[in-house]
């Protein structure tokens, strides 16, 4: 197992790891700006799980509710025969609400995910429950090329892309995405997930809620520095700042310095001015038409749509 599959490591301090590297690259620029993986060590995965709770963050509940609704309506528009590729598979929560719609013994499921040890857990506890369900994970970047098992002939390939983790890519991130997805995906189609444009003050709230935990997340990347690679800095010298940038629609996240400060980071010395940030994060936010427009510009065909009353959050059929 290769730590930098799953972009951490753990042990002594080391100046070697991929998020040393990166992390020096992240403090060099200006602005300052670094990879929203790095959140993802355990802790800031529990602190995930948490933020899915939050009475503030609604796009985990609605996005379930819609496919524990609508499941039969998405399925049927697979097709019988299907290959089924979750990219970025994560625990494997949300993908059996679409296995309790169909007969699964005639799907072939492919979760992809970078962090391996964590998908063949979550790949034991599906099989557990999806007796002659045929499940072969691929531990890969979905974001790189890679290749995936044969489709055989009659079978549809579908991807399955929930949670609207695409918001967290830049519009030329997701273009190149669903390019790579509607050339892999040809013939068959791709379920995703999207978080839609709304009220600013629920959005706001969804990103700094009441009780910190979306705070914690936050500043749990530069616990990490601290604790894998020796990064010195004052205890309270950084906070938690999110907010809506209307004009590119998104939430931005940075940990923002509370004065004047320095971080020491393998013999390096990086300066922080008063108000000065470390962007960790963006999440962009779609209205439907205009993220049929993107997927329709990288070679897919818009289907159904399915959302909740608020129109919070949408689950989209796009045919490849
Ligand atoms: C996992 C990327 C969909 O953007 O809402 C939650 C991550 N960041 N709270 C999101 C996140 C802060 C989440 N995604």
């Amino acid at each position: 197992m290769k730590p930098e599959l799953d972009g951490h490591t753990t042990g002594a301090p080391s100046e070697s790891s991929p998020f040393a590297a990166d992390l020096h690259a992240a403090l060099g620029r200006t602005p300052k700006a670094i990879s929203p993986k790095y959140f993802y060590d355990e802790a800031g995965s529990r602190l995930f799980e948490q933020i899915c709770e939050l009475p503030e963050y609604y796009p985990t509940r609605t996005e379930l509710a819609l496919l524990h609704t609508h499941a039969v309506d998405m399925t049927t528009q697979f097709g019988p025969q299907v290959q089924l590729v979750e990219y970025g598979a994560g625990a494997l929560h949300k993908v059996r609400l679409l296995l309790d719609a169909m007969p699964y013994d005639s799907v072939q499921f492919v979760p992809v995910d970078i962090s391996g040890t964590h998908l063949l857990a979550a790949c034991d506890g599906l099989a557990a429950d999806y007796p002659g369900l045929t499940i072969q994970p691929l531990v890969a970047d979905f974001t790189r090329p890679h290749t995936l098992p044969p489709c055989p002939d009659g079978t549809r390939r579908v991807g399955f892309f929930p949670g609207s983790s695409i918001g967290n890519f830049t519009p030329a991130e997701a273009d190149a995405f669903l390019r790579l997805a509607a050339a892999e995906l040809a013939g068959g189609g791709l379920l995703i997930g999207i978080d839609l444009v709304k009220d600013h003050g629920v959005l706001h709230a969804a990103y700094n809620d009441a009780a910190g935990v979306t705070a914690a997340f936050n500043l749990n990347v530069l616990d990490r520095a601290r604790k894998e690679l020796g990064a010195e800095f004052p205890a309270d010298g950084f906070e938690h700042l999110a907010f809506y940038n209307p004009a590119y629609r998104r939430i931005e996240m940075h940990l923002r310095a509370a004065r004047a400060l320095t971080l020491q980071l393998g013999g390096e010395v990086y300066v922080f001015h008063e108000g000065e940030t470390l962007h960790t994060e963006h999440s962009h936010k779609y209205t439907v038409t205009a993220f049929q427009a993107v997927a329709q510009r990288a070679g897919f065909t818009p289907g159904k749509v399915w959302t909740d009353p608020n129109r919070w959050f949408a689950v989209l059929w796009l045919e490849s």
